[in-house]
């Protein structure tokens, strides 16, 4: 609960002016709440400001996305990028294309994007874009027209060294690449502008694979240090199979896990004899299929169209790798009751409050979003900075460093939460960490 004074009446203040952005609001309230004790031991961040200043982003903007499809019919989606804060460097984060898409999910992103970015440790602020067009079942034409459009707005806000997008949810390798094109054809200028890039044109070697490696590496780490245990053996349970579910499946194996269950918003599949990932990259990588399609091609695969109905297939572990408050408290309750031992956050906020709560308070390992899915933008920092070399690292190289800077961020957090009274506690620890940096850099560059 929030008690202190100033992070009180920020929060109300944050309330009265973005009276309908659920998620916005949940977001910021988890981070005041986790900063209460190192705001009452730092009475400048009052005095400068900082709160009130930290909650409004530097600019958003939205704009009209207007298209024509197949049939020739023009169409019309709302595009967005909030520039949420550049204390620590250029404004970097994904664009997210789904019909969900709303000002509140942008922000809510573009916050939760300050403090992922800091703790990376590499000099990246934070931002987050995208629109409420939805790329299933379009052509591939449809697609590249959309994109075209989106940047002939979006190319007026960004540029290498100001604001640097990336993919999220629905914009991937396809994406970006219409998406740097049209960059290109405008500016006349061929920049690092986007990450995530082909591999022909500047892409980095390790960016398509960096979210759910890292978020494994992290788990790795995590497991290491706090319970002296190792992911050989241990049962995965994984929600999504776009980006950061196939490639968290992917290491999770390679470091001995059994991977039993992935999903889609459609359903969920269960293989107690171990995932084929073949199989799921098929359908999903080459085909764009729902995942249903997965229990034709494997025998002894079983179906359920209710996917939050995979939290309740026993495992050790749970990583919950598809959208926002997708894991709710009976979700976390049934995990509890089938003796999990952890859950990482692939997924941006994927956990409701409630459900972080009970699994903290039933000693639950539990890796918070900002923390262990940061690899995806600490290698797109590091597909920056390829760039701006001129020279492409080898995989090996983009991987080593990915991994280093993943267990960087978990015994920072770590450290953090002991510092804080609240050791083990990585919700706390994360979001503290992630704010020193940041608050400090705005402490020095003054008011504005
Ligand atoms: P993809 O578009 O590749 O995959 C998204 C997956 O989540 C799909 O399986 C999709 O199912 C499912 N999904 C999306 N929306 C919903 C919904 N409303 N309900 C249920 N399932 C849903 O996206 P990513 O893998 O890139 O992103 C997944 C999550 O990871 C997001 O929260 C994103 O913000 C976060 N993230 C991504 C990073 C990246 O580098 N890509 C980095 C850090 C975090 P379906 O196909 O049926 O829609
Ligand atoms: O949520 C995220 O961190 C991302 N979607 C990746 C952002 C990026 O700039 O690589």
């Amino acid at each position: 609960m929030l008690t202190n004074p100033y992070l009180k009446r920020v929060y109300e203040q944050t309330e009265t002016r973005n009276k309908t952005d659920r998620e916005f609001l949940q977001a910021v309230y988890e981070v005041f709440d986790s900063l209460q004790p190192y705001v009452e031991r730092h009475p400048e961040l009052e005095e400068n400001g900082i709160m009130e200043r930290l909650v409004e982003p530097d600019r958003m903007v939205s704009f009209r996305v207007a298209w024509i499809d197949d049939q020739g019919k023009v169409q019309v989606n709302r595009g967005y990028r909030c520039q949420f804060n550049s204390a620590i460097g250029p404004y970097k984060g994904g664009l997210r294309f789904h019909p969900t898409v709303t000002p509140s999910v942008i922000k809510f992103l573009g916050f939760e994007q300050i403090f992922k970015n800091s703790l990376t440790g590499l000099p990246l602020g934070g931002g987050k874009g995208g629109s409420d067009f939805d790329p299933k079942g379009k052509s591939d034409g449809e697609v590249m027209r959309f994109c075209q459009s989106f940047m002939t707005e979006l190319h007026r806000y960004i540029g290498a060294d100001v604001d640097v997008p990336a993919g999220d949810i629905g914009v991937g390798g396809r994406e970006i690449g219409y998406l740097f094109g049209q960059y290109k054809f405008l500016k006349n200028n061929f920049t690092g502008v986007l990450t995530g890039k082909g591999l022909a044109f500047g892409g980095s070697l390790g960016r398509t694979e960096a979210t759910g490696y890292g978020l494994l590496y992290f788990v790795d780490e995590m497991l290491r240090c706090m319970k002296g245990e190792t992911l050989a053996g241990k049962v995965v349970v994984i929600s999504g199979s776009g980006n950061v579910a196939i490639y968290a499946a992917q290491k999770a194996m390679q470091l001995g896990a059994k991977v039993v269950a992935m999903s889609d918003s459609q359903g969920y599949i269960y293989d107690p004899k171990g995932i084929d990932l073949a199989a799921i990259k098929q359908l999903k990588e080459v085909e764009r299929a729902r995942i249903r399609a997965y229990c034709d091609r494997v025998p002894g695969a079983q179906f359920g169209s209710n996917r939050s109905d995979v939290w309740k297939i026993p495992c050790d572990i749970a990583l919950p790798c598809a959208t926002q408050n997708e894991l709710d408290a009976d979700s976390a309750k049934a995990l509890i009751e089938n003796g999990v031992l952890a859950v990482a956050e692939g997924a941006n906020m994927p956990s409701t409050p409630e459900a972080v709560e009970l699994l903290l308070s039933h000693g639950v390992l539990f890796a918070p979003a900002k923390a262990a899915n940061a690899g995806g933008v600490a290698t797109s920092g590091l597909e920056m900075s390829q760039n701006s070399q001129r020279l492409g690292w080898t995989f090996e190289e983009v991987d080593r460093k990915l991994k280093g800077i993943m267990v960087n961020i978990f015994h920072n957090a770590y450290d953090a939460s002991k510092a804080c009274g609240r050791e083990g506690n990585l919700v706390v620890g994360a979001n503290v960490a992630g704010f020193i940096k940041v608050s400090n850099a705005m402490l020095a560059e003054g008011i504005f």
